[in-house]
């Protein structure tokens, strides 16, 4: 699997400098292609591996990866402003207002956000109006107040008003959050395949919130690494998290599980499928 991630980050980098090329070198300009770069591009690997199984030439689905990509990127760079929740820090490198200055990140933002967009229009996508369509439809909904913007307005709510969720709210709040985007990916293979995608769907829905868990795991671990204190103690103090709210041992549990329901969601596909079997496993195995 190592080998086919490289491809599509390498395939997804190549479309983005494509799609950017016409661009200057006004800051706004460099600190987009800045945002772009990095990252593990996992949503753009469940893209074009979902789009595989319906017969989708990577030179087409990369511009459908490019444009979850560029939603994502867009989240980073806003979710890092002061306003949010000011880190210094992204990807190994500084954020975006760091490098430039907050009305910057804000514009980067908002631009990366209409870019996903606009790649969805492109012709090397090769699909139907009605086909592109609903994949615009459907990234509205899963980036904006429908996904992934309500997930960020829950979690603002949450620290404002210092309620500490339960397990309830804090699973809907990420299936929004990250998940949202983490479903469009996997859903965009069929949908441009013009086929079924509930299926992908609630694969999807599992390993989205195992990604989630694994994030929390990860900060805990990390966290505990960096200070040298026990596994879960003042991580995040008074935030509910799944690990707050499971244990170390229960959310170790619960991302295990979510991926055998993710993986046998993809029955129907057989064997084919591995590859996104594949990705579940690296979700909660991965370390950043
Ligand atoms: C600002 C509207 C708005 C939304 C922001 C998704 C989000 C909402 C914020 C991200 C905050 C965050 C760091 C959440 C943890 C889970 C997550 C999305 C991590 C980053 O995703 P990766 O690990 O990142 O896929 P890379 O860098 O590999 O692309």
């Amino acid at each position: 699997m190592q080998d086919r991630m490289e491809q599509c980050r390498d395939a997804v980098q190549q479309c983005l400098n494509d799609a950017l090329a016409p661009l200057g070198e006004r800051p706004v300009e460099v600190a987009m292609r800045y945002a772009l770069g990095g990252g593990k591009r996992l949503r753009a690997f469940l893209v074009m591996e979902g789009a595989q199984l319906h017969g989708i030439a990577p030179a087409q689905s990369v511009w459908a990866a490019a444009a979850i990509e560029s939603i994502h990127a867009y989240s980073l760079v806003h979710d890092d402003l002061p306003c949010m929740d000011d880190d210094d820090v992204r990807r190994g490198q500084p954020t975006v207002h760091k490098r430039w200055d907050d009305a910057t990140a804000v514009l980067v933002g908002d631009a990366l956000q209409t870019l996903a967009f606009d790649l969805l229009t492109r012709p090397e996508l090769g699909a139907s109006s009605q086909i592109r369509v609903d994949l615009i439809a459907s990234l509205a909904k899963s980036s904006g107040i429908g996904g992934m913007v309500l997930g960020q307005a829950q979690d603002i709510a949450a620290e404002t008003a210092m309620i500490p969720l339960d397990l309830a709210a804090i699973t809907e709040l990420q299936a929004n959050k990250t998940g949202a985007l983490i479903e469009w990916s996997a859903r965009a293979g069929a949908i441009l395949g013009g086929a079924d995608p509930t299926a992908l769907g609630h694969y999807a829905k599992a390993v989205g919130l195992a990604f989630q868990i694994q994030d929390d795991i990860l900060d805990v671990e990390g966290d505990a690494a960096k200070t040298g204190k026990a596994v879960g103690k003042d991580a995040d103090a008074g935030k509910a998290t799944f690990v707050s709210l499971l244990g170390l041992t229960g959310a170790k549990t619960r991302a295990r599980d979510l991926v055998d329901e993710a993986c046998a969601a993809l029955s129907h596909y057989g064997t084919r499928a591995d590859g996104l079997r594949d990705v579940a496993r690296f979700v909660i195995s991965r370390e950043t």
